[in-house]
C-alpha cells in the first residue's frame, strides 16, 4: 500500500520549495556520520535550532524571519555531547553555536592582546582570561568533540533549506531505529509563500501598500514521526506567548503525531521553566535563584529529563 501522508508531502516540498544545491552532499555526511556512530554503538540525536527565514521574493531583498537566537539548540548539543550523544547540529546560518555560543557577546579583540615585552610584538598573542572567563576549559571541550567527530554542524538559511534538510536528515536516522533523537528546537515558520506565486524582482513601493497571502506550511512532523523515523524517539517543542493556552497546544501536538514528547515553553520565561509532556506525564522544569548562582542552565534540566526518557524508551523497544 502506498503513503499517502510522506507522498502529498514529498510532492508539495518538490513543488514548492526549493531543492538546496547542498542537499546531496550533507546528505552523505549524515549518512557516513550516523553509520559510524551506529556501528560504535552511540545514540545520535538531530538538533534544530535557530528560526527559518521566508523569501517575499525570488530575487530576495525581504523575507519574514522567526525568532530564535540559538541559545536552547547549541547548549543543548553540549549536554547531548556531555551524555555521550552524537549531535548533528541543523542550524541557522549565523546563529548561536555550540561552544562558541559562550564568548557570543564578546568582542574578539577585545579578549585578546598583543604579548611578548611591552606588549610590542605582533607574533605573539595573550588571552585575556577576565574577558573570556574559562576559556581554557571550553577549548579543550570543543577540541576532543571535534577530534573525536562527535559534531556534525549543518546549515539552514531559508525555510525550504530547512524542511529539505530536515527530510533528509530523517530518511538517514530512521536507519538507526530507536537510538535515535530528534529534539527539534528550532522556530519554524507556520507560513510561507510558494514560489509560483513570489514575484521575482523587489516588490516596488510605488504599487502602493503591499498585501501579502501566505500558505500553510506542511506539517514536516507527520511524515516525520509515521514515515521516515516511525522507531526514533522524538521531541517537537512548543512555544506560546500566552501562558493559558500553552499545555493545551503542546498536548494536542502530542495527539496529532503522536511523538514521544514535547517541550513547551513561553517566550519570556523561557530559560528558566518548560514542561516536559509526555503522553502520560508532565514534569515541570525550573532553574531556581540557586541553580542561577551555580550557572546551571534549564538546558541541563531538559537534556537530562530527555535522555533519561531515551534510555526507557529503547530498553522498551528492545525488551
Ligand atoms: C522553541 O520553543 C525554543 O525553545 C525557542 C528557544 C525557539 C523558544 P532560543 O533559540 O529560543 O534559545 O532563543 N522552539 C520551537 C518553536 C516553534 O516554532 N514551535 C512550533 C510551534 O510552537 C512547532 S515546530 O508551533
Amino acid at each position: 500500500m502506498s503513503k499517502p501522508r510522506a507522498a502529498s508531502i514529498d510532492g508539495k516540498l518538490s513543488a514548492e520549495f526549493a531543492v538546496p544545491s547542498h542537499v546531496d552532499a550533507v546528505t552523505e555526511l549524515m549518512s557516513a556520520f550516523a553509520e559510524r556512530h551506529g556501528a560504535a554503538g552511540r545514540r545520535v540525536v538531530l538538533i534544530t535550532s535557530g528560526g527559518t527565514k521566508v523569501p517575499l521574493e525570488s530575487r530576495t531583498v525581504r523575507f519574514l524571519d522567526n525568532f530564535s537566537s540559538g541559545r536552547r539548540g547549541a547548549s543543548s548539543a553540549e549536554y547531548f555531547l556531555d551524555c555521550g550523544y552524537a549531535v548533528i547540529f541543523l542550524h541557522r546560518h549565523r546563529s548561536l553555536y555550540p561552544y562558541a555560543r559562550l564568548y557570543a557577546g564578546v568582542n574578539l579583540l577585545d579578549g585578546l592582546r598583543l604579548g611578548g615585552s611591552g606588549g610590542c610584538t605582533d607574533q605573539e598573542v595573550v588571552v585575556d582570561q577576565e574577558a573570556l572567563p574559562k576559556i581554557g576549559r571550553v577549548l579543550r571541550r570543543y577540541q576532543e568533540v571535534k577530534r573525536d567527530g562527535l559534531l556534525l554542524p549543518v546549515e539552514f538559511s531559508t525555510l525550504s533549506e530547512y524542511l529539505h534538510l530536515l527530510k533528509a536528515s530523517a530518511q538517514v536516522l530512521g536507519t538507526l531505529g530507536s537510538k535515535a533523537m530528534f529534539y527539534l528546537a528550532a522556530a519554524v515558520s507556520d507560513f510561507y509563500i510558494p514560489a509560483s506565486d513570489m514575484p521575482e524582482h523587489k516588490i516596488q513601493s510605488s504599487n502602493g501598500p503591499l498585501q501579502i497571502s501566505m500558505k500553510m506550511v506542511p506539517k514536516i512532523l507527520s511524515p516525520l514521526v509515521k514515515d521516515w523515523a516511525p522507531q526514533a524517539f522524538v521531541i517537537s517543542f512548543k512555544l506560546e506567548t500566552d501562558t493559558s493556552i500553552l499545555l493545551d497546544k503542546a498536548r494536542k501536538a502530542l495527539d496529532t503525531y503522536r511523538h514521544q514528547a514535547v517541550v513547551a515553553n513561553v517566550l519570556d520565561t523561557r530559560r528558566g521553566y518548560v514542561v516536559v509532556v509526555t503522553p502520560d506525564t508532565q514534569a515541570e522544569l525550573i532553574l531556581t535563584d540557586e541553580d542561577a548562582s551555580k550557572e546551571v542552565e534549564i538546558e541541563e534540566k531538559i537534556v537530562s529529563n530527555l535522555t533519561g526518557a531515551h534510555a526507557e524508551f529503547i530498553s522498551k523497544q528492545d525488551g
